[in-house]
């Protein structure tokens, strides 16, 4: 059975480009592998978090992983920093990669431009990503277009790993979407739909109200012209909507073309709305239920357990091959 693993940071309210780019497939992959759903909570604090916020985000993402139809009974979902092994292989990685290497990373270049001081776990990020996967031995790794090299970077250090202290990782594979890889900003579709973006109407929370959907797609931007139309170069703000109508209402980019063949921006938004909204709903209803319940914590503390053993005999194995001395 192959083993899957991917995390979502804590660091704001979930998105719909979260939902299509990674969790969608979470919950495709589940039933054919051994799945590790993780809220990566230390990679959130790579930039500054408000602690009651980090703490309620935390929350909010595990409980979302199951309101999205995670099923915790046969899936781990867990907290990294409940698993201190992340930590710890972290460190191992940081001392096998390159500056160059984490030098090239767009996501670093990306969060730290303009910042007038970044914080140095920014920059290793890639490292601890690296153990995260490497210490469950994952062969897919289920991410949005954005960690595609950051997963090259872990492929190569695991490589590295093996050729230097033996035959050991398993090097692992993205596992994309072809649609809805990178879900764009609303405002500007040169820009990725980010949950940690200052401009509230660029983004569709997982937990916006009706209303909120309705609202911000009537204001997403639109190219000129007035055809519905793919066309990712010409038109990218409407093929952007094109994609989230597609992957929300499970048709092809070719059905949505035909299905608007004729009609103008408005009458396709207007529909859009309905689509996400209607997409949306029994999320957001499981999820208030998960809240009220207070479930996730029991969830919480399974998918730790279970995940330490795994976490914990393949920490002893990596520090064996590197030669660290086992305390008798
Ligand atoms: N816009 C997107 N389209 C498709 N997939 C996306 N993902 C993120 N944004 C999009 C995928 O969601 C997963 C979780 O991402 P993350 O929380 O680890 O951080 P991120 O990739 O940096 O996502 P955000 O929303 O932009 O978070 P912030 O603003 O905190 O940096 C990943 O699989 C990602 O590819």
């Amino acid at each position: 059975m192959k083993k899957v693993l991917s995390g979502i940071q804590p660091s704001g309210s979930l998105t719909l480009g979260n939902y299509i780019g990674a969790m969608k497939n979470f919950v495709k992959l589940q039933h054919e592998s051994q799945c590790y759903f993780m809220v990566v909570d230390l990679h959130a604090i790579t930039v500054p978090q408000e602690p009651a916020a980090l703490r309620e985000q935390s929350e909010a993402v595990a409980s979302l992983f199951v309101a999205a139809g995670i099923d915790p009974s046969s899936s781990n979902v867990f907290l990294q920093s409940h698993v201190p092994e992340h930590a710890e292989l972290g460190w191992l990685m940081t001392t096998l990669v390159h500056m160059g290497e984490l030098e090239r990373m767009t996501q670093f270049k990306d969060k730290s431009a303009g910042k007038e001081s970044v914080g140095a776990g920014l920059f290793t990020y890639p490292a601890l990503m690296a153990a995260d996967i490497l210490l469950y031995n994952a062969d897919l790794v289920p991410v949005g277009d954005d960690q595609k090299q950051h997963l090259e970077l872990t492929r190569d250090l695991a490589a590295r790993f093996n050729h230097r202290f033996g035959e050991y990782f398993t090097i692992p594979e993205p596992y994309i979407p072809e649609v809805g890889a990178r879900i764009m900003s609303l405002d500007d579709a040169s820009k990725k739909m980010s949950k940690s973006s200052p401009v509230e109407g660029s983004y569709i929370k997982l937990l916006d109200s009706p209303d909120q959907i309705r609202k911000k797609i009537s204001r997403a931007t639109t190219d000129s012209g007035t055809e519905v139309v793919y066309d990712p170069k010409a038109k990218p703000e409407i093929s952007n909507l094109m994609s989230i109508y597609s992957e929300c209402a499970g048709v092809s980019l070719r059905e949505v073309q035909d299905r608007f063949e004729g009609k103008m921006y408005g009458a396709f938004k207007k529909e859009l709305g309905e689509v996400v909204v209607a997409a949306l709903e029994p999320l957001q209803t499981r999820y208030f239920e998960i809240r009220q319940t207070g479930e996730i914590h029991d969830i919480l503390a399974r998918g730790r357990e279970q995940a330490r053993q795994t976490a914990a005999a393949t920490l002893r194995d990596v520090k064996e091959k590197m030669g660290f001395l086992a305390p008798k």
